[in-house]
């Protein structure tokens, strides 16, 4: 490809920007912060196949100093990325009980960050692909430095969310609710390049279903008919990485429907609603498809609290909308 017809993040950003003439610019540093947040978790996930070389968490390493484990790593990054800057009210953060105030030093700003700073890290000890997942509300509080109400916000009224996928490339995909964008890092340069403009879902879609079904035995009735329907009559390929930001990437590029029900020990499923099910809602809407627990959009529900979790049915709007006829109890799926 010719040199100019390399987009870069950050001339996408300041692109996109100009088409907002009232944009103070805030919005834009934010996303940069992110994807300078992401190289450098990219770049530990990497050399994270080392670890007998470079020590493990925990231990010192060559330079003495102490090896931390990833997620602990990823959290930090993100916050020490974003925390000075001025553009955040406040954070909250999967691998954080309370929600994460500003330091006091630091100035304040209008926007709020909610993130999982390395999903799927269970995968990292096998080299399967992990992520960042990451979601940004408007403070709607009235104090400076954000509240607990600034985070506990319905999806809808996310003004951005994306993911970080660190896989055989390193991928950035974000949406601010005008279509979704996929950039794919250039280790050689260390920028995100324009990759994946305007990502739609495909139509029609594959007919691959994503689910733990180890978890057969826990799930309702209706679950259970309609995966065996999927597999059976309808002809379904299966795929499961294990790994949210994985399978849901797969899904977005190939169609299909990733599963995790609620089952019988877990009555709401395991993913939590604001770092994970929310703003890969908003991604999958902007691109044509469709996230639900099964019974409501997932980007509806009026989350009561910081880590609560729900069962997500996302993927091609054709089949998400099957899912829900299949548990509404409905005998045509
Ligand atoms: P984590 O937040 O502790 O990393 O767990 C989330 C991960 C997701 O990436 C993945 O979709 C899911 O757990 C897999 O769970 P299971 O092993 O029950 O299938
Ligand atoms: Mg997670």
């Amino acid at each position: 490809m010719p040199e100019s017809h390399v987009v870069t993040i950050s001339r996408f950003l300041v692109d996109q920007e100009r088409l907002h003439p009232e944009a103070t610019g805030a919005f834009t540093d934010l996303l940069s912060d992110i994807a300078l947040a992401a190289k450098m978790i990219g770049r530990e996930v990497n050399k994270a196949g080392l670890v007998e070389i470079l020590g493990r968490a925990g231990e010192e390493n060559v330079h003495g100093e102490e090896v931390q484990k990833l997620d602990l790593y990823a959290n930090e990054v993100i916050f020490k990325a974003l925390d000075h800057t001025g553009r955040l009210a406040c954070m909250a953060s999967e691998e954080s009980e309370g929600f994460i105030p500003i330091p006091e030093k630091f100035p304040t700003g209008d926007y709020v960050l909610l993130f999982d700073p390395l999903d799927g890290s269970s995968n990292i000890d096998v080299n399967v692909s992990i992520g960042t997942i990451f979601s940004i509300h408007r403070k709607v509080s009235e104090g400076p430095r954000g509240d607990l109400i600034d985070c506990l916000q319905a999806g809808c009224r996310q003004v951005a969310a994306g993911y970080v996928l660190y896989g055989s490339s390193t991928m950035l995909v974000y949406t601010t609710g005008t279509g979704v964008h996929g950039f794919t890092l250039d280790p050689s340069i260390g920028e995100f390049l324009l990759s994946h403009p305007d990502m739609t879902m495909p139509e029609p879609p594959a007919k691959v279903y994503s689910v733990n079904e180890s978890y057969y035995p826990r799930w309702s009735e209706p679950q259970r008919r309609f995966v065996d329907h999927l597999k059976g009559e309808a002809g379904f390929n299966s795929r499961y990485i294990g790994s949210l930001v994985a399978d849901v990437h797969r899904t977005l590029l190939t169609g299909g429907i990733f599963m995790y029900p609620a089952d019988s020990k877990s009555p709401n499923g395991k993913l939590r609603l604001l770092y994970e099910a929310s703003p890969l809602a908003m991604v999958v809407e902007q691109a044509g498809g469709r996230a639900s627990t099964g019974s409501r959009p997932i980007l509806d529900i009026e989350p009561t609290d910081l880590h609560e979790r729900t069962p997500l049915y996302i993927g091609s709007a054709g089949f998400v909308e099957q899912a829900e006829r299949a548990l509404a109890g409905g005998s045509k799926i």
